[in-house]
């Protein structure tokens, strides 16, 4: 006999179409593989499409990683590298700025910098390649660090947050990319990253940033040891923040590639589950306009399909990614304009190119301005 206060889809779709907020226990419900997932697609869709209509978003972006010398071994992550492995390697001025020219030259008008948290580089190295990059390349909005490298600047200087964010701002910080979030819940995130700037940390450093008028994004890393409470959890722990600060923009659900690292026996997440994984992350997350299906992680075809399931962005064109391609990722370095255009419009959506905060980006020939933010229902 089915309890009264028991999930069922049916109660779950009058919410929705209600605009009512869902439960952990119904969002862990979602998850149930006997929980059809067309279905749960097609809920996602309806969400998907009161906020952003038949409007499918990209960026013209490029990565900069300036080292992969780390001091932490998260046990997911095949970009990390020891000092003195081969494999290490810390970038100069000169190659930084190099990439700085090279986006400029593409038509970026966004570089998403993290990077590995070397124990020979001060802080004032991080600091100055925002300021050395901002100075040249004004025009250029810098999304970079994660909130565990804002942790690590902040312990590394035994400085407060607000201190060392207000200066990165100063510097040129235009955003908060949403990596490092892992999975928030310690039964996992202490087997996986133990080490690292914890759930509470995460969250009060994005507060932070928001109080300062920074917007961030937020990702979850799914598909290694968790289970659907955990992902459930997590986003809870996300809706709760925005509720609070309104700062986050776009939520980026990241499957796990498990080659070269020290999860390599885990297969990774099916097409069915990064479906699910949007479907559910749209549901959840009333009160996010944006969920992002990153091209490069989801491979491009269910990147494409996610576009019905819930996901609204496909980040950008994207040069210079390393952490998946590390990983095993087999996808394409780069996509051209025409190319993520053409996803778009075949999988019936409107292409609308955004700028990082979500403004319209209108082109004349080598020229580009932001134009008006972009409305959300
Ligand atoms: O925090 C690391 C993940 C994240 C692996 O904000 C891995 O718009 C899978 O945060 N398999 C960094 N994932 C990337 C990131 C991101 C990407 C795209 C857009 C945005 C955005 C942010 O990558 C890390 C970690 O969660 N990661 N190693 C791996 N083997």
């Amino acid at each position: 006999m089915i309890r009264a206060t028991e999930p069922t889809l049916r109660l779950i779709r009058e919410k929705v179409e209600a605009g009512v907020r869902l439960s952990l226990d119904e969002g862990i419900y979602l998850y149930r593989p006997d929980v059809p997932l067309p279905e749960v697609g097609e809920l996602a869709n309806l969400v998907r499409e009161r906020k952003n209509g038949n409007r499918a978003y990209y960026n013209i972006n490029t990565h900069l990683n300036p080292t992969n010398v780390c001091v932490y071994r998260c046990v997911f992550c095949a970009f990390r590298s020891d000092l003195r492995s081969p494999k290490g390697y810390l970038m100069s001025d000169e190659q930084i700025l190099a990439r700085g020219q090279e986006a400029v030259d593409c038509g970026a008008t966004e570089m998403h910098i993290v990077g590995g948290l070397h124990h020979q580089m001060k802080y004032e190295w991080y600091l100055n390649l925002i300021r050395i990059l901002h100075d040249a390349y004004p025009r250029l909005h810098l999304k970079a660090w994660t909130g565990v490298e804002l942790d690590w600047f902040a312990r590394m200087t035994g400085r407060p947050m607000r201190s060392i964010l207000e200066e990165m701002i100063e510097a040129g910080l235009g955003s908060l990319p949403g990596g490092g979030a892992e999975i928030f819940h310690p039964e996992v995130r202490d087997r996986i990253c133990e080490h690292k700037a914890d759930a509470g940390r995460w969250i009060d450093i994005h507060r932070t940033a928001h109080s300062l008028g920074i917007r961030s994004n937020a990702t979850m890393l799914y598909g290694h040891l968790e289970n659907s409470f955990h992902r459930v959890d997590h986003l809870i722990r996300l809706r709760e923040l925005q509720d609070e600060t309104g700062g986050f923009q776009t939520f980026v659900p990241l499957a796990f590639h498990p080659e070269n690292t020290g999860l390599s026996e885990i297969k990774k997440a099916s097409g069915v589950m990064d479906l699910r994984t949007v479907a559910v992350a749209r549901l959840m997350l009333d009160n996010f306009d944006h969920v992002k299906a990153y091209w490069i992680m989801l491979g491009v075809g269910t990147a494409q399909t996610a576009l019905a399931y819930g996901a609204d962005d496909l980040d950008g064109t994207v040069r210079h990614e390393l952490i998946y391609h590390d990983a095993g990722a087999t996808t394409p370095e780069v996509l051209s304009v025409e190319e993520i255009r053409r996803l778009i419009v075949e999988a019936g959506r409107e292409p609308v190119e955004r700028d990082t905060l979500y403004h319209r980006v209108v082109r004349e020939g080598a020229n580009w301005h932001s134009a008006e933010p972009i409305a959300t229902g």
